[in-house]
């Protein structure tokens, strides 16, 4: 089903409009140069209830992202934050949703130097299920090492969840897919592993977790929650530095993200990585993973917003 022809509302600039009118004009000048930022965070069903998980963590990244790229967002945090629980709610998805915020210029004006252009701001909420389908949760995805590079920090802002930086990722997921991965390991431009097109890395090898540092790579929400829930496991975690040759040989190696969730990976480069199928160390933290966004863990409970 298009993304256009559905029922439901869009919060657009402050108001509830029908799905199907939610439209903008094609100068608008985000659509042209890409410079617009926006967020991507799932709403759970609890016990209590439907929740957004981490909702302030990530409205604080999406007005960081605008920061970075000198966006003033014309509304403050707590109003978007009720926007998009009132998105969730309006839509009637109370068995769980992906809620996607975006800011970006409009039609005010176009070219580079165009300096009246106004902030919109639109956030929709669909329910997105299995970002690579249920079967991989535990049999793993195939990685392909992108011939594409991350992107160099003074190239683009690797801090800013920015549109514009995407083309990059769709390039090298392009790539992968065309070649029968299913999703693409991107190096930084000196060689290191980065994070997949839309998911950070985290290997696993002799117990200890290792995920690249950031210099290049997003800081991931769900990211930082495995850190916290393998701290609490006294699992030891080393932010560092990955080359390719140490995925292969890890035992074990897995994916975060908003949409992504954990998602175990079982091989890189048609190299069977550990037993070829989720490791125990990635079942225990997804299991807790899926626990902590579904309410079942009250330690966390400041990171759910019920509807
Ligand atoms: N790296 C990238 C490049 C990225 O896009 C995401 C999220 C992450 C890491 C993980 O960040 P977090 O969601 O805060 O844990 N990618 C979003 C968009 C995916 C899409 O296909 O669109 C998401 O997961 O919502």
């Amino acid at each position: 089903m298009s993304m256009e022809d559905r029922e439901g509302v869009i919060w657009y600039d402050g108001e509830f409009v029908p799905w199907k009118d939610a439209k903008t004009h094609v100068l608008t000048h985000t659509l042209h140069y890409g410079m617009g930022v926006f967020e991507g965070l799932r709403a759970y069903k609890t016990e209590h209830g439907c929740a957004i998980f981490r909702l302030q963590e990530h409205t604080k990244r999406l007005f960081l992202s605008a920061h970075i790229l000198n966006m003033k967002i014309p509304y403050g945090s707590d109003e978007l934050n009720t926007a998009q629980i009132e998105t969730v709610k309006n839509n009637k998805l109370f068995e769980g949703a992906y809620i996607r915020p975006m800011c970006f210029f409009g039609a005010e004006g176009l070219g580079l130097r165009a300096d009246n252009l106004k902030v919109h701001v639109i956030i929709a909420a669909w329910n997105w299920g299995k970002y690579f389908g249920e079967e991989v949760q535990s049999l793993g995805l195939r990685l392909k090492t992108s011939s594409f590079s991350r992107h160099h920090v003074n190239v683009t802002m690797c801090k800013a969840k920015a549109n514009g930086n995407y083309m990059n990722s769709m390039l090298a997921l392009q790539e992968a897919t065309s070649c029968g991965a299913d999703d693409a390991l991107l190096l930084d431009t000196e060689g290191y592993a980065a994070e997949a097109s839309g998911a950070n890395l985290f290997i696993i090898r002799d117990d200890i977790i290792y995920t690249p540092d950031l210099t290049s790579a997003l800081d991931g929400i769900t990211r930082r929650t495995i850190i916290e829930l393998a701290n609490k496991n006294n699992f030891k975690v080393i932010e560092k530095r990955l080359t390719r040759d140490e995925i292969y040989i890890a035992d074990e190696v897995f994916l975060t993200g908003s949409a992504a969730e954990v998602t175990p990976v079982r091989e890189l480069d048609s190299r069977q990585i550990g037993k070829g199928k989720r490791g125990p160390m990635t079942e225990i933290l997804q299991t807790q993973y899926f626990d902590l966004v579904h309410g079942k863990n009250n330690q966390y409970d400041d990171w759910l917003t019920y509807i």
